[in-house]
């Protein structure tokens, strides 16, 4: 079974994703963990990123999509749960050909609780991430309107889609998505 999380940045997506890898065996492709992760390794692809990662723009499709392709594997879990993938119409159609999509989960929250969670974010280490100040945030959320937002129409259209309110505390968004995925 495959699930895709949606949702604004910070809306909860790679939280509730490393805990359905965790407690229901879903594999978590998380494609901004991968990104920051080819960075840190400084292969081409985390080189070639930096900025646009750095400045809330989108990588380009081919890179992602490259990019899921290769970490895509499902031996040993219950399935994939996608989180930050896809962004676009274009990766949302490239998914559909590969993939079967059993459920999209869309993480609704309104714009000023995101932007507080994402200033207020840091790592167990106590770090912060360049592209969680103001600047970049509202960078951010534009883009989501303007690339991301289009894929609740696509896979409502689908009958796929069903949306939670992710401004609960997260044991309560854990729990309603736990209904939906035992709704299945
Ligand atoms: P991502 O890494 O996907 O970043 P995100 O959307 O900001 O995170 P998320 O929604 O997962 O929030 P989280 O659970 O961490 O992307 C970063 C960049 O990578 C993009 O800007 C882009 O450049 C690039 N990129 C990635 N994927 C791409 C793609 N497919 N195509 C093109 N470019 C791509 O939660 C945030 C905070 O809220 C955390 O501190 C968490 O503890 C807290 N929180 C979560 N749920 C909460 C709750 N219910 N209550 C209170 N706090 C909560």
């Amino acid at each position: 079974m495959n699930l895709i999380l949606l949702g604004m940045p910070g809306s909860g997506k790679g939280t509730v994703a490393s805990w359905l890898q965790e407690k229901y065996l879903y594999r978590q492709i998380s494609t901004g963990d991968l990104l920051r992760e080819e960075r840190k390794v400084g292969t081409q692809l985390g080189k070639q990123v930096e900025v646009i990662m750095n400045e809330g723009k989108l990588v380009s499709d081919e890179m992602i999509i490259e990019l899921v392709k290769k970490h895509i594997k499902t031996v040993g879990f219950k399935g994939v749960v996608f989180d930050g993938f896809p962004r676009t119409v274009f990766q949302a159609k490239s998914l559909d050909e590969t993939t079967n999509i059993d459920q999209v989960i869309f993480l609704k929250v309104s714009e000023k609780i995101v932007v507080d969670r994402l200033l207020n974010r840091s790592d167990d280490s106590g770090q912060r991430r360049e592209d969680d100040n103001e600047r970049v945030i509202k960078e951010r959320i534009k883009v989501y309107m303007e690339n991301t937002q289009p894929l609740i129409d696509h896979y409502e259209k689908k009958c796929l889609l069903t949306t939670l309110d992710g401004g609960v505390s997260i044991e309560n968004v854990r729990n309603k998505v736990k209904e939906v995925i035992e709704s299945l």
